[in-house]
């Protein structure tokens, strides 16, 4: 059976609302997926994709960074896995004929929606300069193209190589290297608007940007704290983490702003009791604020100090450093300025200090709630300094766990995708090639948008990504790329960032997940890094969109070939014929992976070394873990404001999105929705079901407008906002991060309701 046809554009977005759901997965999920799968790839590449999800001989899920565990199903899959699967293993395409028939202009007032439902992209295409359309391309005249721009540039540091985080350890380990040899460090990636703020928070403290804990310390522990996490909607198959755990007796605590139905209740849908009751996950459930963690943690901390026997004194003397500095800022905590900041009761607070003294072991989950605000380093540190209190770090069941997104974003870091490297890794690097890599750093992806902007930058290629529409300030940013000389975009789908180019423009189609990779040395597979550290193989087993594709190694190692030619001694051609080729450079390159294809044969991969899980040993400058004393900030919002954070749907992968729903928070058809609580609302005059237009309002007395939103009455925490990122991504502010991190702060914008004009 044939896929069907993608809905025409303009997608008419016309929400209908009936409220938030209590409980998630179940009978519905099921379906939905089943349906969703038909439709994109019909129904024998359904059954044969699906059954091959996170199974030990299969492909790794291209959902999310959640880790597979040893208990697998047969159907180890979860609907936003499955969405994800069929979106890329989809039997629609996007050939020359398609960009025959849609010019530039045309694909420019596509929806991103619309744009991602055309299908799989099967030929390189090009535009040159002033042409109106893309044309079909040859692999060599496009390398030369890539060429002959970057070897122009006055400085290689007026190239940026963007990383989206589903780029294979191979592959990124190839791209670092490529950037390297032709001499920079602007290596942005999409973990710069994601979980920098924990990796530079925890680097800071524990020694290691890496989380600390593995699945089986999830099911031992015996409290788990979710902060700013919506795992029902994005790490699905951790609800069943979350259920085990429960069942054997640990408690939870979620800290959200919104009530998500996940964490209230599961329906598990591998047990039929799980199916028909389900578990309620969330034990105590702390309405926080946007932005008031920082507070609510420091106080916590600061009751923990008070109470006697609480301090694990032991652990703190023996291995951590700042205490008395932590204990003097502490002190200070107050309050009514913490149930002010947060917008919680003190019975609240108590009982999570009871919960949290009662535990022996705990753990803290969080996501982009706490790393996405001006002041999201120092939140995520007043959590390791709560757990650092306890003594629940480098012990079982207890730590800390930023749950990552992509599903390779970690293992790309570690392939060294990051504009800051450690002169130890470029030291190996070096070593192991004879070249020299820059020391200076490179840009991050708001910096590298800046020097687009400024002219300081003029050719930008990414592996994988959508970077004008995940980016922050939408116009600024698309005003940014249309100046880069050259875009080179390496992509399975068709999305926004295809159709606002620089003066010349590439499309290179690449291999999916999915996909089967045979190279000249044979069938080929990739490698991956979960968010708990775990490396593990990954073999696609679908036959690719077109005989013109190419793997991701593939393409870097011909670019590399084109932009260094004879200068360059590394060996491109023999990476590309072979893949293990490039494992044996990384296992001498990069710590953790010694004899790494000899470990990667074995079923389930292998684990990378964590100094603070594995031996209570932490790296960092003093040699000991850390205890930091910020000061204590959240969000001030002026009279008549609202703080806005912007979020994803249960339809979407990021900017890829699936479908208009949004089935957990009862929204159906449509994005343009506002979330505002009800009493919020009706004070400044909206109705449920009213139109406002979202005015970003930020210091420098700048506006942003977003218009035409549907208000939702939505049992939200007070003062709050709530909608759907890429759409209000014109609303953050590009200098409007977080410090230290330079993470764009997309969960805290401060925004007027104004009435929108009528259509
Ligand atoms: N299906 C699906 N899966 C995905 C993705 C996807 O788009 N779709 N994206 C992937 C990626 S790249 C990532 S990074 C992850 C993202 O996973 P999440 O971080 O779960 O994603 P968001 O939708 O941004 O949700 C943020 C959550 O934090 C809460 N929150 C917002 N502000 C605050 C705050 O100030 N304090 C607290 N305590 N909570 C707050 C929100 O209410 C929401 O529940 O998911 C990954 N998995
Ligand atoms: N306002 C706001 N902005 C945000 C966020 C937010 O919460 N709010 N979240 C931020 C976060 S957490 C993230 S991670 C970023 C995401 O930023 P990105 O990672 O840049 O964006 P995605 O939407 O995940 O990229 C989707 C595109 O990747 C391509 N693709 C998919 N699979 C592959 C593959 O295997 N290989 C290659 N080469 N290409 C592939 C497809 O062409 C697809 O269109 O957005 C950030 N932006
Ligand atoms: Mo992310």
């Amino acid at each position: 059976m044939a896929s069907k046809p993608p809905a025409g554009d303009p997608v008419q977005d016309a929400p209908e609302v009936s409220g938030p759901r209590h409980s998630a997965a179940g009978l519905p999920a099921v379906g939905h997926t089943l349906r969703m799968s038909r439709q994109q790839m019909g129904l024998a590449r359904t059954a044969r994709t699906l059954l091959k999800v996170n199974q030990k001989d299969g492909f790794d899920c291209p959902g999310c960074a959640w880790p597979e565990g040893e208990d697998r199903h047969v159907a180890e899959f979860c609907e936003n896995g499955a969405k994800a699967v069929a979106e890329e293993a989809t039997l629609r395409q996007v050939t020359p004929e398609f960009f025959a028939a849609h010019p530039l202009a045309d694909l420019a007032g596509r929806s991103g929606y619309w744009l991602g439902q055309q299908g799989r992209i099967t030929e390189p295409v090009y535009a040159a300069e002033g042409a109106d359309r893309y044309e079909p391309v040859s692999w060599e005249r496009a390398f030369a193209i890539i060429a002959e721009e970057l070897t122009a540039l006055r400085s290689p540091d007026e190239a940026v190589f963007y990383t989206s985080g589903r780029t294979s350890n191979e592959a990124a380990f190839l791209l670092q290297l490529l950037a390297r040899e032709f001499g920079t460090n602007n290596l942005p990636d999409c973990s710069n608007m994601c979980h920098e703020s924990s990796g530079s928070a925890l680097t800071e403290t524990i020694g290691v940007g890496k989380g600390s804990v593995s699945l089986e310390d999830l099911h031992q522990a015996d409290l788990i704290i979710v902060a700013g996490q919506n795992p029902g909607t994005n790490h699905p198959r951790m609800l069943s983490a979350l259920e085990k755990a429960k069942a054997a007796g640990a408690r939870i605590i979620s800290v959200n702003p919104l009530p998500e139905a996940g964490l209230e209740k599961f329906k598990n849908p591998q047990t039929a009791r799980g199916m028909l009751q389900g578990t309620s996950l969330t034990d105590l459930f702390l309405q926080i604020r946007i932005g008031g963690d920082q507070a609510l943690f420091r106080l916590l901390n600061k009751l923990v100090i008070e109470t006697e026997g609480a301090v694990d004194e032991e652990f703190v003397a023996e291995h951590t450093h700042g205490y008395e500095e932590l204990a003097a800022a502490a002190k200070a905590a107050d309050w009514d300025e913490t149930l002010a900041a947060t917008g919680l009761d003190r019975a609240s607070i108590e009982q999570a200090l009871a919960m949290i003294l009662a535990s022996e072991r705990t753990i803290v989950c969080w996501a982009m709630g706490l790393t996405q605000h001006k002041h999201a380093v120092a939140t995520i540190r007043e959590v390791v300094n709560l757990l650092l209190l306890r003594g629940a770090i480098g012990r079982p069941g207890a730590g800390v766990c930023p749950v990552r997104g992509h599903s390779n974003v970690q293992g790309d870091r570690t392939m060294g995708i990051f504009e800051r490297p450690a002169p130890a890794f470029l030291d190996a690097l070096d070593r192991e090639f004879k070249i020299t890599s820059p020391r200076h750093h490179g840009y991050d992806t708001v910096r590298a948008i800046q020097a687009l902007r400024d002219g300081e930058a003029k050719v930008f290629l990414a592996m994988g990504g959508n970077f004008v529409a995940a980016s922050p300030d939408t116009e600024v940013t698309e005003a940014a790329i249309r100046r880069a000389r050259l875009t080179v975009h390496v992509s399975t789908k068709l999305n926004r960032s295809h159709v606002v180019t620089g003066a010349r423009a590439l499309i290179l189609p690449t291999l999916g997940r999915t996909d089967k990779d045979v190279q000249a040395g044979g069938k080929q597979f990739v490698t991956v890094e979960d968010s708990m550290g775990l490396v593990h193989a990954s073999r696609g087993n679908l036959r690719p969109a077109g005989p013109k594709l190419l793997s991701e190694p593939a393409i870097v190692a011909r670019l590399a070939r084109a932009v260094l030619g004879e200068a360059s001694a590394t060996p491109w051609e023999e990476f590309e014929r072979d893949y293990g080729t490039i494992r044996d450079r990384i296992a001498r390159v990069i710590p953790g992976f010694e004899d790494f294809n000899e470990r990667i044969a074995r079923p389930g991969g292998f684990a990378l070394p964590h100094a603070p899980r594995d031996e209570r040993r932490f790296p960092t400058r003093t040699g000991k873990a850390n205890f930091t004393a910020a000061p204590v900030e959240y969000p001030q919002v002026p009279e008549g404001r609202l703080l806005l954070q912007t979020l994803r749907s249960h339809d979407q992968y990021n900017t890829t999105i699936y479908g208009l729903d949004d089935r957990y928070r009862g929204i159906k058809g449509g994005r343009r929705v506002v979330l505002v609580h009800p009493e919020d609302a009706r004070a400044l005059g909206f109705a449920d079901g009213d139109r406002a237009d979202l005015v970003g309002e930020w210091t420098d007395g700048t506006e942003r407008r977003a218009p035409g939103f549907r208000v939702v009455h939505y049992p939200t925490a007070r003062g709050c906002a709530a909608a759907y990122y890429p759409e209000t991504n014109v609303l953050v502010p590009l200098d409007s991060t977080a410090d230290v991190s330079n993470t764009p702060a997309s969960k805290s914008v401060i925004v007027r309701l104004e009435q929108s004009a009528p259509a």
